[in-house]
């Protein structure tokens, strides 16, 4: 039987939870631990998974033969964190594997960049395109012809509908709905529950039923 890869989680709190699950239910790799950079973790578990200390540990890891990655900070308000961690990282000559839960569904003809985190009933309809980094949560649904940018978090239950269009770094909170042909910018916040029915500019924070600006 061909050996099982190493990977590395980058952070040990909620989120890495859900990943440990994924990986351990999708049993594809073989997790070498996590990193955090709270030290007065180091040594505890989680899920049975050991704390090895802090990101300086790395590039030992690296050279040890641990050869994957997973950004295992869920970045909930701050997805530029995940994309410092991901850079970072990868400069040091991880690769970022896509992780799907057994139970979420990808499409014919759909697009997926590297360090992707689809968990489980996440649904994504055929001839989407998803950007690199971005976690796909529990039953978030992305309909056809949608394009996610890098770095996102789109959180669960959230709804794209068809053809919907987000930029990078962007957040769509629990359950938010985003209409179908909608354009939401890079860097925008959407509330939970919100109903997104017009464009979204860069760089701005929406919320409500239907969705308006807020400071
Ligand atoms: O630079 C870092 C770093 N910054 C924060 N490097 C490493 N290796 N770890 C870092 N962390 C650690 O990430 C924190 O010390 C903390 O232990 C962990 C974040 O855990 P927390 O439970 O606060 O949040 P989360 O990002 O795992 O989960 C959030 O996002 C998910 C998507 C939560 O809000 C969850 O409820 C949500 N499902």
């Amino acid at each position: 039987m061909k050996k099982k890869g190493k990977i590395v989680l980058i952070g040990a709190g909620g989120h890495a939870k859900v990943l440990i699950n994924l990986i351990l239910t999708a049993g594809i790799y073989q997790i070498a631990g996590c990193t955090d950079k709270d030290l007065q973790k180091k040594f505890n578990t989680i899920l049975g998974v050991r704390i090895i200390g802090d990101d300086s540990l790395l590039g030992r890891l690296f050279s040890d033969g641990v050869e994957y990655a997973a950004i295992a900070v869920g970045g909930i308000g701050d997805n530029h964190l995940r994309e410092k961690l991901y850079e970072r990282t990868k400069k040091l000559g991880f690769k970022f594997p896509v992780l799907k839960h057994p139970l979420s569904i990808v499409s014919m003809n759909v697009s997926l960049g590297e360090g992707i985190q689809l968990l489980p009933g996440s649904i994504i309809h055929p001839a989407s395109q998803i950007g690199f980094n971005t976690v796909v949560n529990t039953n978030a649904l992305i309909e056809h012809d949608c394009i996610v940018g890098d770095h996102c978090s789109l959180a669960p239950g959230c709804a794209l509908m068809g053809g919907v269009k987000i930029g990078k770094y962007t957040h769509v909170g629990a359950e938010a709905v985003i209409n179908e042909g909608i354009t939401v910018g890079d860097d925008v916040m959407i509330g939970a529950g919100a109903v997104v029915i017009r464009d979204v500019p860069s760089r701005s924070k929406v919320v409500g039923v239907p969705a308006r600006p807020i400071n």
